[in-house]
């Protein structure tokens, strides 16, 4: 194990919190570094689903530490939901399970308000579909140099004086420009000195934790959130989330060096999502009736707003730019049962724009809006394959498929999953 990345290698939704579940069985540390209660990350154990949107999937695991990184925007009444839902469920989240790093930033009220405003505002063609959850504003905030952290929580004098700061400014923008409720600075004030109560004995530095367990030989596990094309840099900008979502970030967003970083697994869904607008080249449109059978079986609704999930191919594209983007060393390939049944399966190798042929997604927005998949077809198989647990039992065009994938990407599969449950997976190494 040692320092292990996970990372999303599409558009989200490929299964991580699964994945991140299910490696954490080999891991000390369970590390979220980036986005907030924007995601959605599913685990089934036992049959029983849990969805966690800031706490690192982790946390099911008795003596394993779970710790929020900087990189990671906080919004503090979802945390301690669902800290509270999980102690309900018998899961106590103590102080020695989770750590927070004081130096994330705080989602404030203000930052929900001005992103439903701000999309509100949008045309339809320009609208982002954001989960409306305030990640956008917040990172505009951080990088903007006026957010508010966790560590001023705890300082209650300096908390007030940006808050102050930040309502006037922000309810000038939220009621000149968008014609929208003002926030108001009492009420806030007094909901995050109850906020700062509960949340102080799990602050701290994680920077410093997780170079005091790499030294001690700790196995480390980093969870992506989003996927490899929702990344502000490298994504189909601008409809991408405000966080960078590729392994590059799991240093910047916890305070690790990249020297330290021994692997990094990319999810695969064994198809292709997209929830949210923006570019999807292989997209099956509502009512295709391959796109609705993936849809239905695959369960695909967003795990946080419950939207519907756009359906469509497998991408080599999609999949070639994260092996590049976040130098993958494997996959977990998510979600292979959800094909069986369909007889023949469309893979897509490259994209046709205006006469001009990709293998990568196009910088340009509007030619990635443009960009027409080149398809290659293989064979379906009929078989189920919920119940397989070893890779010799797939039928031969699942293996045939998988190594499809492998061979147009040149990263093998490490694990494969063929149904929600922790069991139901095949390790390969
Ligand atoms: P935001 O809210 O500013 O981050 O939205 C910007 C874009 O990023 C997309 N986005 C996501 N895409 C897939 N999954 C996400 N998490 C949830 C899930 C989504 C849900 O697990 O299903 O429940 O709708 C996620 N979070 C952000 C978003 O759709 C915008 O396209
Ligand atoms: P994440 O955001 O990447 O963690 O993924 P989500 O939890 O948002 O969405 C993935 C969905 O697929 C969840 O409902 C998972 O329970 C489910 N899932 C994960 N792996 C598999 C699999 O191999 N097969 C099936 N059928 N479902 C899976
Ligand atoms: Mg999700």
């Amino acid at each position: 194990m040692a320092s292990v990345v996970v990372v999303g290698t599409q558009w989200g939704d490929e299964g991580k919190g699964k994945i991140v579940d299910l490696l954490t069985k080999y891991s000390d540390y369970v590390v979220r570094f980036q986005g907030g209660n924007n995601a959605g990350h599913t685990l089934v154990v036992d049959g029983k689903k849990y969805i966690f949107h800031i706490i690192p999937s982790g946390i099911l695991y008795e003596n394993k530490t779970c710790m929020i990184g900087n990189g990671v925007i906080i919004d503090p009444g979802v945390l301690l939901k669902e800290i509270e839902g999980l102690a309900e469920k018998g899961f106590a989240v103590t102080p020695k399970k989770l750590l927070i790093s004081s130096n994330a930033h705080l989602i404030m009220p203000y930052h929900q308000s001005l992103d439903r405003a701000r999309e509100n505002a949008l045309a339809k063609e320009k609208k982002i579909g954001t989960t409306g959850r305030g990640i956008g504003p917040c990172y505009m905030d951080k990088v903007g140099r006026v957010g508010m952290k966790v560590g001023d929580l705890l300082d209650p004098v300096l908390f007030k004086d940006k808050l102050q700061a930040a309502v006037e400014e922000k309810n000038f923008i939220l009621t000149r420009q968008y014609g929208a409720e003002p926030v108001e600075f009492a009420s806030i004030a007094a909901q995050f000195e109850q906020f700062a109560e509960q949340l102080a004995p799990f602050v701290g530095n994680v920077s410093v934790a997780l170079d005091q367990a790499r030294k001690n030989g700790k196995n480390i596990l980093f969870e992506g959130a989003q996927g490899t094309h929702l990344d502000i840099d490298h994504g189909t900008y601008p409809f991408v989330t405000s966080s960078n979502t590729i392994a590059g970030n799991a240093c910047i967003g916890s305070g690790f060096g990249p020297g330290h970083i021994d692997e990094v697994i990319g999810i695969l869904k064994a198809y292709t999502t997209r929830v949210g607008e923006g570019p999807f080249p292989t997209e099956l449109p509502e009512g295709d009736v391959v796109g609705d059978a993936l849809q239905q079986k695959g369960h695909e609704y967003g795990a946080t707003t419950g939207r519907r999930r756009r359906c469509g191919w497998f991408d080599a594209v999609v999949a070639n730019d994260a092996v590049r983007l976040n130098g993958l060393t494997g996959f977990a390939v998510t979600k292979l049962d959800v094909l069986s049944g369909l007889a023949k399966l469309k893979i897509a190798t490259s994209y046709q724009v205006e006469g001009q042929s990709f293998t990568h997604m196009p910088d340009n927005i509007r030619k990635a809006r443009l960009a027409k998949p080149v398809y290659e077809e293989v064979d379906g198989w009929t078989t189920e394959l919920t119940g397989v647990r070893s890779y010799d039992d797939l039928p031969p065009q699942a293996k045939g498929y998988l190594k499809r994938l492998e061979d147009l990407t040149g990263v093998a599969p490490a694990i494969i999953s063929v149904g929600p449950d922790r069991e139901e997976t095949l390790l390969l190494r």
